[in-house]
């Protein structure tokens, strides 16, 4: 019997390559829609020693006759639309193409679904960014959601357009409200990665100081290895719904700074500086997610500590900068 199939977008980004490991473990044959670019895409399918495992599409979410090829020629049972412009920063200065991308590539995905595969699952990558300017101190599927970006909003979009295929059409399809989380895979743009990358390189010598903008910002961070589970557990469910997935504790930027730092025997007060030109024109100050219906309808919970997450952070950059240097 054939293996079943899944389709991954964005599986060349953090959570792709994670559940791209994942589904292959559990026995799927795993396509991944890769857009052309000119520098190298595929380190982190490497770094988990899948890069001959998967199939790779040629496509891009923003053109829908390639997401109709792509699931055409893959047939999946399962499509995880991860695909994304997805650093809030740049979605100030990019907010069409983030648009585009995060909103509209989310459309594209839908309809092909509808049109060429409609008995296949979907899952959508939103985001606790929804939440934006909290409406409740803990964030749970019934908080009020109030974007504070262009990526915000353009998910948001991407959220109700999957709800709305669901309820319209019938489509088994479900929305992850994932709070943030991170890895050694992470992209060196996001704080937690900047932090551990700054830290292991000052450690090592080649780094003096780090910039950073608001330290005082809070976040729910969890470990993608954990996360990616609760994707693919809710396309496991009978029904298609919506779910919060998150740690249940919230950290400061300052507090994560400090556990990167002592993880290397330095102090982060003696090597960061803020940076005015860092602070973002809206700031989402404090997330704090509600896992409540993950643990009781998909029995998931997070189970790596940010204390942990920090750590392995660490040292896979300390490993991978001494090999560099
Ligand atoms: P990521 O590392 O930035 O990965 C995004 C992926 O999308 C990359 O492989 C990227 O390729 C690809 N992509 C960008 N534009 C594309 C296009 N036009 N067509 C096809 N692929 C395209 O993000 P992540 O952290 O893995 O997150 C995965 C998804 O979850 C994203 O949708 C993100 O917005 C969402 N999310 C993330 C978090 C989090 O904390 N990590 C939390 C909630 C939701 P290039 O890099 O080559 O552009
Ligand atoms: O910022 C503050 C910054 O860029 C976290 C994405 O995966 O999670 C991520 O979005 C906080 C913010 O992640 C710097 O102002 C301070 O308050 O790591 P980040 P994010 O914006 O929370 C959500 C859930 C997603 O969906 C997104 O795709 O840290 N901060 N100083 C800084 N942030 C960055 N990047 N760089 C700094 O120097």
């Amino acid at each position: 019997m054939a293996a079943r199939a899944a389709l991954i977008t964005g599986i060349t980004g953090q959570d792709g390559a994670y559940l791209a490991k994942l589904l292959l473990q559990k026995g799927y044959a795993v396509f991944g829609v890769l857009p052309r670019r000119a520098s190298d895409m595929l380190w982190r399918l490497r770094y988990l020693g899948i890069q001959d495992d998967v199939q790779l599409l040629d496509g891009d979410v923003t053109d829908l006759s390639s997401v109709i090829r792509a699931v055409e020629h893959s047939q999946p049972a399962e499509v995880y639309n991860l695909a994304a412009q997805s650093f809030v920063g740049t979605s100030w200065s990019q907010p069409i193409l983030t648009g585009m991308v995060t909103g509209i590539g989310a459309v594209n995905l839908l309809e092909a679904i509808r049109m060429a595969q409609p008995k296949a699952r979907f899952y959508q990558a939103s985001t606790s960014e929804m939440f934006g300017q909290i409406r409740e101190p803990v964030q749970s599927e019934t908080t009020p959601f109030y974007p504070r970006s262009p990526y915000g909003a353009a998910k948001l979009y991407a959220h109700w357009m999957t709800v709305n295929h669901r309820e319209s059409f019938g489509l088994h399809a479900s929305s992850g409200i994932l709070f943030n989380h991170e890895s050694p895979l992470r992209g060196p743009e996001f704080v937690t990665r900047k932090v551990t990358l700054a830290a292991a390189r000052i450690k090592l010598g080649q780094q003096k100081s780090l910039r950073l903008g608001n330290i005082d910002a809070q976040r729910d961070w969890g470990f993608a290895g954990d996360f990616v589970e609760a994707m693919w557990l809710m396309l496991q469910q009978d029904q298609p719904d919506d779910y919060v997935v998150a740690t249940g504790r919230t950290t400061t930027v300052r507090d994560m700074c400090s556990l990167a730092f002592n993880a290397v025997g330095l102090r982060y007060e003696d090597h960061v500086e803020i940076d005015p030109a860092l602070m973002r024109p809206a700031e989402v100050e404090v997330l704090l997610g509600n896992p409540g219906k993950a643990r009781e309808r998909l029995g998931w919970s997070a189970t790596t500590p940010l204390e942990d997450l920090i750590s392995m952070m660490v040292e896979a950059d300390l490993a991978r900068e001494r090999q560099t240097a």
